[in-house]
């Protein structure tokens, strides 16, 4: 830790509906996987904090799970982890997707924003047309706030300037992190996040929304993580003939994790684990 005081910090929260980038935005802008990322909507499903540090300056992003109408004590937890997260901070970045277009759902959601402190990111450029990019723009206008930029969480296009941006805005404070540290994941939840994304990535529509995974045991290198499912059948799919794509997610995981990690993998099923909000609780969302 350097002995350089640190003069401007604060929190700059990111928020929007499923799937329009949160998690892609939160890696790009830290230059590190923290958050994983899928096509799937509630992918995310705790609050991640990433830290950028810039001479002098340091700015802690909070990536919140997408906000959808919910309809299991899982859904509900997720809404009101997005809330907390909005609630005390400096900036809110409000997401929205300039490929599928600002819509209806996006708009319902900025209704509980506060414009003076939300800036809105029109997500997705890159491919974008520039009259594309312009369009989206006006769309984005819908929503009050006090800045817009045009950006690419793949590419990392605007987003220089929007951390400019963002800069300007963050009142004097401490550091509230370490400069070296990126993130404050615990190492065995982000092990147990690694695991299920690969299985979002990996399954087919309706199952990702039934699993969960969370590490049993942790006897460096030894690591054992239980995938929870709903329903017997998913048990089936998430093994694979022959255990082929329990193997495929353990391979990409590991791929991630320090040379030598030996992963256990086993799947149980828990038929009620979303809808028990105690089955939530110790699966720690
Ligand atoms: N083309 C393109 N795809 C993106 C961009 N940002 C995110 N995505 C994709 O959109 C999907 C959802 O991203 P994710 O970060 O998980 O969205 P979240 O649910 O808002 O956190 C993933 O398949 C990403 O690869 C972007 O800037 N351009
Ligand atoms: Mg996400």
């Amino acid at each position: 830790m350097s002995e350089t005081p640190i003069l401007r910090s604060g929190f700059v929260t990111l928020f929007g509906r499923p799937n329009v980038g949160k998690s892609t935005l939160l890696n790009k802008i830290v230059g590190q996987k923290v958050s994983i990322t899928s096509q799937k909507a509630q992918t995310t499903r705790h609050q991640i904090r990433g830290v950028l540090n810039r001479d002098g300056m340091q700015i802690v992003f909070v990536d919140t799970p997408g906000v959808g109408k919910p309809r299991t004590a899982l859904g509900k937890r997720l809404n009101d982890t997005a809330k907390e997260a909005r609630g005390d901070v400096d900036v809110v970045c409000f997401v929205v997707d300039g490929r599928s277009g600002v819509g209806k759902g996006d708009l319902f959601l900025a209704e509980q924003l506060h414009p003076a402190n939300t800036v809105v990111l029109v997500n997705k450029i890159d491919g974008m047309s520039a009259e594309q990019v312009g369009q989206q723009l006006i769309a984005a206008s819908a929503i009050e706030a006090s800045a817009y930029f045009p950006v690419s969480a793949q590419t990392g296009d605007g987003l220089e300037s929007l951390m400019d941006h963002l800069a300007a805005q963050m009142p004097e404070g401490p550091a509230w992190f370490p400069d070296d540290q990126v993130t404050d994941t615990p190492e065995p939840q982000w092990v147990a996040e690694l695991v299920r994304e690969q299985l979002l990535r990996t399954m087919r529509d309706e199952v990702p929304h039934s699993i969960a995974t969370r590490v049993t045991e942790w006897e460096w290198p030894r690591i054992r993580v239980e995938i929870l499912v709903e329903r017997e059948s998913q048990k089936g799919i998430v093994i694979g003939k022959g255990g082929s794509v329990l193997k495929e997610v353990g391979t990409k995981a590991r791929q991630q994790l320090p040379k030598g990690v030996f992963l256990d993998l086993f799947v149980t099923v828990d038929a009620n684990w979303q809808q028990d909000p105690a089955s939530v609780e110790r699966l720690g969302y």
